[in-house]
């Protein structure tokens, strides 16, 4: 069988990570598309010269003309601009979403069977906005987020009980800025909630409440640290096991930025959710039960996210 095709649109610092991850892991065929004339190029010959030596096949090119994307399964999207200290997510609104109408053009013109994973930030506009723009279907375009957020999330937790990040999970609900809802309730060690390992003494209330704020400001931490733009090895990361999930019909359960009709009490929009990703992308929206002090946080998230939305619409009226 042919190898798959992924679309990496933007080859900055997420990008460049994206295809060698996907190099590595043999996930497929890479095209890296940017408006950069070299760095796509550069980048595609750089990683297709570690082959050798790390023992991995694939063909890895570099372009800056939509037509190359043609037929790709898989398409990550990083295009744009990512913040400086200072920036919130939602300062890159307008810039952003220009790219994201000729991205989504792009797309539609030339691989409309993809699943599409966006992680352009602010996210959960940016992939509502490339549905559009792009026209593919709910289910095949989706925002990476909450796997990040979670992984950071089981990063710090894992440190404070001083237990493998693999018996660490987590659940990182609602949009991807100040206003995200980590569930302490459904995370767990090996099956142990939170609010469990609270009362048996391996924590206190005091500093879970401080991993959970660590959680919502880890990206700002990272922007902190690094000066000269954003995290982008962990969200490569996370990106490449949501392609893999769609890639190898792995029937994941991840905390996506999904469109949600129904679930959760809402009637169309795109916020993070648990989902289930597999061959026919994102599969299932898992509805579950929030109590009322979560509810209300994923409330005010699901407010921040709409406010968003309707900054786009007033910015591109075609966003109807
Ligand atoms: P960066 O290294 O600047 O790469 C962005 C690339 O996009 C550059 O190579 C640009 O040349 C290219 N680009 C700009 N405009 C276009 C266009 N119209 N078409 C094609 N390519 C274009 O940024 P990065 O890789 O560090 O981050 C990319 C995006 O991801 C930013 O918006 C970040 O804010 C966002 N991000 C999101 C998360 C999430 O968890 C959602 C985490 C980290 C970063």
């Amino acid at each position: 069988m042919a190898r798959p095709k992924i679309a990496l649109i933007g080859a900055g610092q997420i990008g460049g990570t994206l295809a060698h991850l996907a190099a590595i892991k043999e996930l497929g065929d890479v095209v890296m598309f940017d408006i950069a004339e070299g760095t796509p190029q550069g980048k595609a010959l750089d990683i297709a010269e570690s082959g050798p030596s790390e023992g991995f096949d694939g063909v890895f090119k570099g372009t800056n003309d939509y037509a190359d994307i043609a037929g790709a399964d898989v398409c990550i999207v990083t295009a744009g601009v990512p913040r400086k200290p200072g920036m919130s997510r939602d300062d890159l609104l307008g810039i952003n979403l220009k790219v994201m109408k000729s991205v989504g053009e792009g797309i539609a013109a030339h691989a409309p069977n993809a699943f599409v994973i966006c992680i352009t930030n602010p996210l959960d506009a940016m992939v509502w906005a490339l549905q559009q723009f792009s026209g593919l279907p709910a289910e095949k375009v989706v925002g990476m987020a909450g796997v990040l957020d979670s992984a950071r999330f089981r990063h710090f937790l894992s440190v404070e009980f001083g237990v493998s990040m693999r018996d660490v999970t987590a659940f990182v609900l609602g949009g991807h800025g100040d206003t995200m809802v980590p569930l302490a309730r459904y995370s767990t060690v090996a099956g142990i909630p939170l609010p469990d390992l609270v009362e048996m003494g391996w924590t206190t209330q005091e500093k879970l409440d401080a991993i959970i704020q660590r959680t919502r400001d880890g990206g700002a931490e990272i922007v902190g640290l690094l000066k000269t733009g954003s995290a982008f090895y962990a969200p490569a990361t996370s990106a490449i096991e949501m392609a893999e999930a769609y890639l190898k019909d792995q029937k994941r359960l991840l905390p996506c930025a999904a469109f949600v009709k129904g679930a959760f009490g809402l009637d169309g929009m795109y916020v993070g959710v648990p989902t289930i990703i597999g061959a026919g992308g994102i599969e299932k929206v898992v509805d579950i039960k929030l109590n009322k002090e979560e509810q209300a946080m994923f409330d005010k998230s699901v407010d921040a996210v709409k406010g968003l939305v309707e900054a786009c619409k007033g910015i591109d009226p075609t966003l109807a």
